[in-house]
């Protein structure tokens, strides 16, 4: 990757942390309405992923979306406006945090349903085979979904069909508030092994080793040799939603301050010193603060949906 690239993706990181911090404090203060998941300590997955993605691959998302959204090029305005449930938000204001999807960048939608994002990804992935184009589609999810029947049947279909696929786990370790692996016989990897899907296992809080799995599975889909999952293994430093709570770590507070001192932010910024790529980490953050100011004005300066709306784009009707 060139200097530009680098700093590009040292970027999107600070973008999505500090979009969630923002939205985290509009959600406490009552500013938002709804559940929103923050993504914080998870930001170099995402960017690792987009950095090998082309703007018309696809991508689907999870219940923790915002930041799969920010690395696949989602207008922030539009996002922050979805949030305060305005019209230009985009989904028009009615679907907020866990609905926010873009077509136009193959954003194919955050997921309140848990694994519900499998199906959608094998669905895209075989869109694309059918019609003979070389895209992929980039599936992420969490470790919770293992267990999840979508999750068997998902790897099955695109093993045999080598569907152009990459299935992306976000091992945080916990699904929503309890810890995975006590809910899981086997791992990911171990489950795909069965299904014929070969696995890498990279570290979710170094973006480079993200970016270097992805390139080459991206590479294998294309090339039509089917699926690949990637487990990357990282920490998500808030609770399940944004009320926060201390979660159960098998390694106590010891593994709570290792993971913390993994930062994916300060450790990427020290990685482009190393490398001489020069970096000027408060610019950047001047910058995106700036950014995501502009995006808040939009949002709350845009319309609240009318009420005869309300009906409008649902489609099932009540009985008359
Ligand atoms: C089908 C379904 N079952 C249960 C839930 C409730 N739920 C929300 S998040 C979650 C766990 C998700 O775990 P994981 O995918 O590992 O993501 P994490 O929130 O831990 O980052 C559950 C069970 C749901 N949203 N959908």
């Amino acid at each position: 990757m060139t200097d530009d690239e680098l700093r590009d993706l040292y970027r999107q990181m600070v973008t999505i942390r500090e979009f969630e911090s923002r939205i985290l404090r509009l959600r406490l203060d009552g500013e938002i309405e709804g559940v929103v998941h923050p993504y914080i300590g998870e930001e170099a997955i995402a960017v690792g992923v987009c950095a090998h993605l082309r703007r018309d691959d696809a991508m689907t998302s999870t219940h923790r979306g915002h930041g799969h959204c920010i690395a696949k090029g989602a207008d922030l305005g539009r996002m922050m406006a979805e949030l305060f449930g305005r019209i230009d938000g985009f989904c028009g204001g009615k679907g907020g945090s866990m609905h926010i999807a873009d077509f136009e960048i193959g954003m194919l939608g955050a997921n309140g349903i848990v694994a519900a994002g499998l199906p959608i990804a094998c669905g895209s992935a075989l869109a694309a085979q059918l019609r003979d184009s070389d895209q992929v589609t980039a599936c992420m999810f969490g470790d919770g979904v293992a267990g999840a029947g979508p999750f068997h049947e998902c790897l099955n279909i695109a093993g045999l069909q080598r569907l152009p696929i990459v299935f992306v786990c976000e091992d945080n370790g916990w699904a929503a508030n309890s810890v995975s692996g006590e809910m899981l016989s086997g791992t990911p990897a171990s489950i795909a092994a069965g299904h014929q899907v070969r696995s890498t296992a990279v570290d979710g809080t170094d973006v480079l080793d993200v970016a270097a799995a992805m390139e080459e599975a991206v590479a294998v889909a294309r090339g039509g040799e089917g699926p690949t999952l990637i487990v990357a293994r990282c920490f998500r430093y808030q609770g399940h939603a944004y009320r926060n709570v201390d979660l159960p770590l098998p390694g106590g507070e010891e593994e709570r301050r290792a993971w913390l001192e993994r930062d994916p932010i300060p450790r990427f910024a020290e990685e482009l010193a190393r490398r001489g790529v020069e970096l000027d980490p408060e610019a950047v953050s001047r910058e995106v603060e700036e950014e995501l100011g502009a995006a808040e004005d939009f949002a709350r300066n845009s319309p609240v949906p009318a009420l005869d709306s309300a009906l409008a784009d649902l489609f099932a009707e009540a009985p008359r």
